[in-house]
């Protein structure tokens, strides 16, 4: 009975130490993006996209239209767009960056996206806001 106790327990050893073995090496080498300064130097692997600027827009959304209508950056920008409303509520979709919201008067709405492919993109009102919200848009263009 002993001996086979100690035969399970030695098994149970053996499984806590395969388990543990992997969690330390992992802790022990971590792949530190960043965290020293050294691989910082050394890195080729850049965490911000090379060339990659921040452009940043005051978008007003308005009966029926947005100003600016048309939103010129490059490929790789950071794009930040603070969009607000002068008159009623609107929505802003820009569906390929993955925008959707909802602009209410007297409120500063802040979108933030990498502009990673170049075209031009489409970005216009969701929200009915009257006769002309149909044709309530703009462009995104991408260089
Ligand atoms: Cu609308």
């Amino acid at each position: 009975m002993e001996k086979r106790f100690a035969a399970f327990f030695l098994v149970l050893l053996v499984f806590f130490l395969g388990c543990t073995q992997p969690q330390q090496s992992n802790g022990g080498t971590p792949i530190s993006n960043g965290a020293g300064p050294d691989g910082s130097l050394n890195g080729d692997d850049a965490v911000t996209p090379a060339g990659g600027e921040t452009k940043e827009f005051d978008v007003r959304a308005f009966q029926w239209g947005f100003n600016p209508s048309k939103i010129e950056v490059s490929e790789g920008d950071t794009v930040v767009l603070r969009i607000s409303s002068e008159d009623v509520d609107h929505g802003f979709n820009l569906p390929q960056f993955g925008v959707n919201k909802k602009i209410v008067p007297g409120e500063t709405v802040t979108v933030e996206f990498v502009a990673d492919k170049k075209g031009t993109y489409r970005f216009f009102c969701n929200v009915f806001c009257g006769e002309g919200h149909e044709q309530m848009e703009g462009q995104l263009i991408v260089n």
